[in-house]
């Protein structure tokens, strides 16, 4: 498989989804749709971020499976191995190397104040370990091995991105420049899908209640269920107001991610419609969207040689260009090299 890639921008993209269950609509629509958009115009770099998914207890054959879906789902959804390379994270070791380099230029302070780190230890107090709480700094390893311009994720991941381009600028202040400074890219409409019961909290797909998250995988059914019971308010107005109106202001931004029509748009089309209305069309729209997009997951799951062959020359890829950038951080920090 020849790499093909020649970025517009010339500019480096790196992004990565966890392994941790089945991908929700707030992925696609936070991340993932994002990282097939922007496949053309950079030079693009996606990874399956099994070792951040640890940090968290998984189960190893679940984990596993999760690996090949998250690929399937990732090309299914669009992205092109021919333009872009694709590789599972433990696959480059590379990553642990340069974490632990990047732990002696972080803070224990920095990160005892990370939003997700104190929320996913409120949500598994019995299992606060080091990788939690290091979770960052794995990252910052991540995008900075790839010397990454652009990082398209959700909000939910701003404080990571903040800091780990603080952990470059400190290095490249210590020694002289060596990292690319990243820049994320979160999505104008979707960068924070909100769970359909609760507003309030970012729709997740390790969420404890699955009647608020819409899995990628759902089938119609579900998709129709989950979105009949989606909390609303008792204004009766199709309007986007996330303040006063998260519950309706959620379902629109699903809505216009999944048709590509504009806020304004959409609420013309359901002026003077009732909410049963609303819902119904938003499922539909979702259900048909996926429909397709499972049946090529389905797909390529049934070729497990392919998919192996597309992390085989992914982590061959990615290997070249994280080992380059480790060899040159071990000089700088004075490593002795043979
Ligand atoms: P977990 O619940 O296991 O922590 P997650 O659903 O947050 O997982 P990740 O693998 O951590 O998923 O995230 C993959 C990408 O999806 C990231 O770019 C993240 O910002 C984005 N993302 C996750 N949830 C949402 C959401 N609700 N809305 C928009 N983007 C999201
Ligand atoms: N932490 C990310 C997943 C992730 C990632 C990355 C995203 C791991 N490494 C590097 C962008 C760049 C998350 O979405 N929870």
């Amino acid at each position: 498989m020849e790499n093909t890639q020649r970025s517009v921008t010339g500019k480096r993209l790196y992004s990565a989804v966890q392994p941790t269950n089945a991908l929700t609509i707030g992925n696609y629509i936070g991340a993932i749709r994002n990282m097939v958009a922007l496949q053309d115009e950079y030079d693009c770099t996606y990874a399956i971020a099994n070792m951040h998914a640890i940090t968290v207890r998984q189960q190893p054959a679940q984990l596993r499976a999760n690996t090949l879906s998250v690929l399937a789902l990732y090309l299914a959804c669009g992205i092109d191995p021919a333009k872009c390379t694709l590789y599972v994270q433990s696959h480059v070791p590379c990553h642990a190397e340069l974490a632990w380099v990047l732990n002696t230029f972080t803070y224990v302070g920095e990160m005892e104040r990370m939003t997700q780190f104190k929320d996913k230890s409120a949500k598994h107090a019995d299992n606060i370990n080091m990788g939690l709480m290091d979770y960052p700094v794995l990252m910052a390893a991540d995008i900075l091995l790839y010397n990454a311009d652009v990082v398209p994720v959700g909000i939910d991941q701003r404080q990571h991105l903040e800091i780990c381009r603080d952990i470059a600028v400190r290095f490249n202040n210590i020694y002289s420049p060596t990292f690319v400074v990243p820049e994320g890219v979160y999505p104008k409409v979707g960068a924070k899908i909100s769970d359909l019961l609760d507003p309030s909290k970012k729709m997740s797909k390790s969420s404890e209640n699955a009647a608020g998250t819409v899995f990628m995988n759902d089938d119609r059914d579900a998709i129709i269920r989950k979105f009949r019971r989606a909390v609303t308010d008792s204004e009766g107005v199709v309007r986007y107001d996330p303040e006063a109106k998260p519950g309706i202001s959620n379902l629109l931004s699903i809505y216009t991610a999944f048709t590509g029509r504009s806020i304004a748009q959409a609420e013309a089309e359901f002026a003077g419609k009732g909410y049963g209305d609303f819902k119904s069309a938003v499922a539909e729209t979702v259900a048909d969207c996926l429909a397709p997009v499972q049946a090529e997951q389905a797909r390529l799951l049934s070729d497990k040689q392919y998919l192996n062959s597309v992390l085989e020359e992914g982590a061959r890829r990615a290997y070249k260009v994280a080992s380059a950038t480790l060899a040159k951080v071990y000089r700088k920090i004075g490593f002795y090299q043979l």
